[in-house]
């Protein structure tokens, strides 16, 4: 089956009749999901141009009704979630519960979008000046290119498009290559939302999705001077060249970036529960996430009973598919994903003194020789200089490094680029508050796994995670709107502000 591009509210083909194949990680010969379209700069200009008209209609429909359209979206996911959550295992790996609850997310946001609609709160102040009135509301910015990763492939498009759109501006949305199948059902269901919505006053172009190649169909979004946002959630790599060229452009930046996300486990902590939190933040979504558990910072006095039953448990999950039951772990997302986990296991062997106490392997019994598996694999010894502790793997990989105290616990935790989530087990008050003030990231669980942020809270991290900007919640309205303010004069004079009053 070959999809298409959405342009101007019209599905079509990319100008160069080219597509690439989207296949199922954990069968990858036998499972064809479809073809999707390898767009060209010229697609995206044309959305662009699309997104652009759209925009001067669009701002124009009052916010609740925008609201209003979210509101529909959020009701035909939920009524479709399981056919989304199924198809997207098929097409990115993640087990079926995971991706139920990431078109959860979606919804989750589709809600918070729709009732902002009524909220998207201005401020006024009291003038200076007699008979006179400040007012300050926000408006929209124009078109905003969105550009998302395959690992939640509908949450974090929703997260960036859903307030993009009731706030006023119009979107150019590019997928992910991997995952453009979610992207074309999300897409769709925001089409048809708009037209049930807005009846006779729909208007094409609003969302626009262009599938291709960040190097072609990113860089064009980039490099158009009629797009005035980018939003991107991926690499740190392609993060600070998008950043250069937006800043030279003075286009509107938001930035999601790697992490290198770590669980400390104090010795006076619920063990058991410390155990399950770093099982399920290091190997679910099979340690693809941005949020994953991927540095254990174990207590000296806890650490070798710890890492010996954690192991015991990392043996007994089970890989598959993801849409099978009782899988715990899919596969790693693509090839060139399995392998460079594989590079970086082979890093870890290498490092001075790093224990490889299980994984390190492609899985290839049975039906898992036909997808792209690896072993949950775990290193103990590890360093804080070692390479396995410092660079984000994007796999089932997780670090265990030694500390002394909560100080040398916090201190190892921030010794990284990043600053995305991290986590804390300890039943001290105490020691919980001093690592809430003193760890160096966006998102801090206390007894918590590092993963499964909610939809209505600030996400992002701080250091090399991004660029200071908020996804989630109310934060992320700033991104997507401007302030403006007003000033009424109805004195019927020329009032001269800090002149004649002072
Ligand atoms: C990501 O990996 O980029 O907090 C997003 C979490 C999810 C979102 C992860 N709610 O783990």
């Amino acid at each position: 089956m070959e999809f298409k591009n959405l342009i101007n509210g019209e599905w079509k083909p990319s100008s160069n009749g080219k597509y690439s194949e989207n296949r199922n990680p954990a069968s990858w010969n036998e499972d064809l999901i479809g073809k999707f379209p390898l767009s060209t700069e010229e697609d995206v200009n044309e959305a662009v141009k699309a997104a652009r008209q759209a925009y001067k209609k669009w701002r124009l429909i009052p916010a609740p009704k925008r609201g209003d359209v979210l509101k529909e979206v959020g009701d035909i996911m939920f009524a479709r979630k399981d056919e989304i959550a199924f198809e997207m295992t098929r097409e990115m790996g993640k087990v079926f519960a995971e991706t139920k609850g990431d078109t959860q997310e979606g919804i989750d946001t589709a809600y918070y979008a729709a009732s902002e609609g009524r909220r998207l709160f201005g401020m006024n102040a009291p003038s200076e000046l007699a008979n006179k009135m400040n007012l300050s509301f926000r408006i929209p910015i124009g078109v905003a290119g969105i550009i998302t990763p395959w690992n939640f492939p509908m949450a974090i498009p929703t997260w960036k498009i859903f307030p993009a759109l009731v706030c006023g501006n119009t979107v150019v949305f590019k997928p992910a290559e991997i995952t453009p199948k979610t992207a074309n059902t999300l897409v769709q269901i925001i089409d048809e939302a708009m037209k049930k919505v807005l009846g006779k006053e729909y208007i094409p172009g609003v969302i626009n999705l262009v599938h291709g190649k960040g190097s072609v169909v990113g860089e064009a979004l980039l490099a158009s001077k009629e797009v005035d946002l980018i939003s991107f959630t991926g690499s740190t790599l392609v993060g600070r060249r998008i950043n250069e060229v937006g800043g030279r452009e003075l286009k509107r930046v938001s930035l999601e970036l790697g992490g290198k996300n770590a669980q400390i486990v104090m010795p006076d902590a619920n063990m058991d529960l410390a155990l399950d939190a770093v099982l399920w933040g290091a190997f679910g979504t099979t340690g693809q996430r941005c949020t994953a558990t991927s540095r254990l910072i174990l207590h000296n006095d806890i650490h070798d009973k710890f890492v010996e039953k954690l192991v015991e448990r990392v043996k007994k999950l089970k890989l598959g598919y993801g849409n099978d039951k009782g899988v715990d772990v899919g596969p790693c997302v693509s090839e060139a994903q399995r392998n460079t986990v594989d590079e970086y296991v082979q890093i870890g062997l290498k490092e001075d003194k790093a224990k490889m106490l299980t994984g390190g392997k492609f899985a290839k019994e049975g039906n898992l020789a036909k997808g792209w598996f690896y072993e949950p694999t775990i290193f103990v010894d590890v360093k804080p200089n070692h390479r396995i502790a410092k660079e984000e793997i994007f796999g089932p990989v997780l670090s265990v490094l030694k500390c002394s105290d909560l100080d040398n616990a916090i201190e190892i935790l921030n010794d990284t680029e990043y600053g995305l989530s991290s986590s804390i087990f300890t039943n001290n008050v105490n020691d919980a508050f001093k690592a809430v003030r003193d760890i160096q990231a966006g998102i801090t669980y206390i007894n918590g796994a590092t993963i499964g942020a909610e939809a209505h809270m600030p996400f992002g991290g701080v250091k090399a995670t991004g660029n200071g900007h908020r996804e989630g919640g109310w934060t992320v309205y700033e991104f997507y709107s401007e302030w403006k303010a007003v000033y009424i004069d109805y004195s019927g004079k020329l009032q001269r502000a800090q002149i004649d009053n002072y």
